[in-house]
């Protein structure tokens, strides 16, 4: 358990959460694995009273969790668009065709594919070397790195410095946020410009999305504790905006430069005074809620099961692990996850050994009730479901309340 604050090394720090212990939420298992113990980890979430940033209690080595990675952005449509409209976005200036655009956690190349298909010099850099390879058979030049001060530096000086950094889902992942994003200043052009994309605490909040909280997400940052760390590496927030990814994110712009403080920053930084999330007020409900949240899935479950219905899950997604593992008499319920991601099928979630199936899996077993473990693509699901639909399957989201959807109605 940390006694200190990974960032500013304050020892005023105070438990808000505790998911017990859980195994790594993206270790699936193969079936020879069901035959071994699965090594399990504290969940807990603490508040750094000094620099108001919300982190786990224990850390799991970074090589445990991302040498090997099951995770692919581009089995999402959504994430897909999200990374087009940006590029597209960003690239809008003349000298564009002479930019060089680095990616940190560039993944499966989803997102540097986009700058790369308008002739646009890209390099990613990723520490998952089955990941990693995707990208390289896309076309995508990658390091498989874990990136670092050193790593940013090295890439200045080897390639030459960027026009565009982005690191996207990343900056929650790494020990040491302020050594990356001072890899990102090394890296970045005098008049370069970073884009970092995180899960806004403030969101998780709202929607007691406590499965978003997993091992490979040391930090869960509101915009007041991530400027701290942006501050603390010498660089400068110049804008921010929320977008409606992974249950709802910031998309923070940095320079090198401070610029003149614009409305956005201002706006946000007092909505979350307001929130309370610059203080321990802002997260003392959190445990409460969460149980509450965990007894009224198990009980809408139990009432499917208890009127003869059957239960399945979508989305093996990381979530998927954390809900399941902490609501067991739901999990006794779930008869079998669906997923898209070839890497996954064939395998089973971790701690709840639930069997992951190929999306086809559904029409061919038909149960009666679907609970979106990927609540985030509920929409992008539902749309090529339809048939189960049609057929009288009925789809459900777990938070913060369960709750039935239907296309165009998840939030
Ligand atoms: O930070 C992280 C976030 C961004 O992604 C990573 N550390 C881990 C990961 O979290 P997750 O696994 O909870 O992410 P997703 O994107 O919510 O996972 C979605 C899962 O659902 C994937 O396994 C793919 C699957 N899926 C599917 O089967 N059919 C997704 C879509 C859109 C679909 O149509
Ligand atoms: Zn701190």
């Amino acid at each position: 358990m940390m006694s200190s604050c990974r960032v500013c090394g304050s020892s005023a720090m105070v438990p808000v959460l505790s998911l017990g212990e859980q195994p790594l939420a993206n270790h699936l298992l193969t079936a020879p694995d069901l035959s071994d113990e699965e090594d399990l980890y504290p969940l807990d979430l603490l508040y750094c009273e000094s620099c108001t940033l919300v982190q786990l209690g224990a850390s799991v080595p970074p090589s445990d969790l991302f040498d090997e990675y099951a995770y692919f952005s581009s089995q999402s449509q959504t994430m897909i668009r999200s990374g087009q409209t940006l590029a597209e976005r960003l690239t809008r200036d003349p000298s564009v065709e002479d930019w060089f655009v680095v990616e940190v956690a560039s993944n499966d190349g989803y997102l540097l594919q986009q700058y790369r298909s308008n002739g646009i010099a890209v390099l990613g850099v990723d520490p998952a070397a089955n990941v990693v390879q995707v990208a390289r058979e896309r076309g995508v030049p990658t390091l498989c790195e874990y990136f670092s001060e050193d790593i940013g530096r090295r890439i200045a000086t080897d390639y030459r410095p960027a026009n565009i950094i982005h690191a996207n889902n990343v900056i929650a992942h790494v020990p040491d946020p302020v050594d990356l994003l001072k890899g990102i200043g090394a890296l970045l052009r005098e008049d370069g410009l970073a884009v970092i994309e995180f899960p806004w605490v403030a969101r998780l909040i709202d929607r007691t999305a406590f499965d978003t909280i997993y091992h490979e997400h040391l930090f869960y940052y509101s915009l007041t504790s991530f400027q701290n760390a942006v501050r603390a590496a010498g660089l400068y927030c110049t804008d921010v905006e929320e977008i409606d990814l992974h249950g709802g994110s910031l998309r923070v712009f940095l320079r090198r430069q401070q610029e003149e403080e614009v409305p956005n920053l201002r706006r946000v930084l007092e909505y979350e005074r307001e929130r309370g999330l610059t203080s321990l007020s802002g997260y003392q409900l959190l445990q409460q809620k969460v149980h509450s949240s965990i007894e009224l899935l198990e009980n809408e479950i139990d009432s499917i099961v208890g009127d003869g219905g059957t239960v399945a899950g979508y989305g093996a997604a990381a979530k998927a692990t954390v809900l399941l593992n902490a609501a067991p008499r739901a999990a006794d319920a779930v008869t079998f996850v669906v997923d898209s991601t070839p890497y996954k099928q064939g395998r089973f979630l971790p701690g709840v050994r639930i069997p992951i199936y190929p999306p086809e899996h559904l029409m061919m077993a038909m149960p009666t009730h679907t609970l979106i473990l990927a609540w985030n693509f509920a929409d992008e699901i539902m749309s090529k479901e339809s048939e189960y639909i049609e057929r009288g399957g009925r789809f459900f989201v777990p938070l913060p309340e369960p709750q039935y959807v239907t296309r165009g109605e998840s939030r």
